[in-house]
């Protein structure tokens, strides 16, 4: 990555699915409404999570039920039960 960017945190409090999928549509760098693994490692990334490139390819394991290498919109709500379950943070810690 050749330059700095600056994405929004989660809103305070209890995230909402909706909200989590809103603030992870922000990497989906190629628009295609999917999450692909890169771009899973670049949103844990950007809230400081460590070993990023580990829990994304962990998180796509578990997650993408189809293995398609993303996460499509319907596979959205596991992704947003594996961050609450295995990534050992609340959501409401991913403001920063
Ligand atoms: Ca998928």
């Amino acid at each position: 990555m050749a330059f700095m960017r600056y994405y929004r945190g989660l809103p305070q409090g209890e995230t909402t699915v909706e909200e989590f999928r809103a603030w992870l549509s922000q990497f989906d760098a190629d628009g295609d409404g999917r999450i692909s693994r890169e771009e899973l490692e670049e949103a844990l990334r950007s809230v400081n999570l460590w070993f990023a490139w580990w829990k994304a390819r962990e998180a796509m394991r578990a997650v993408d039920a189809n293995r398609n290498g993303a996460v499509d919109a319907d596979e959205m709500g596991r992704l947003y039960a594996f961050a609450y379950k295995h990534l050992h943070i609340k959501m409401s810690q991913l403001e920063e």
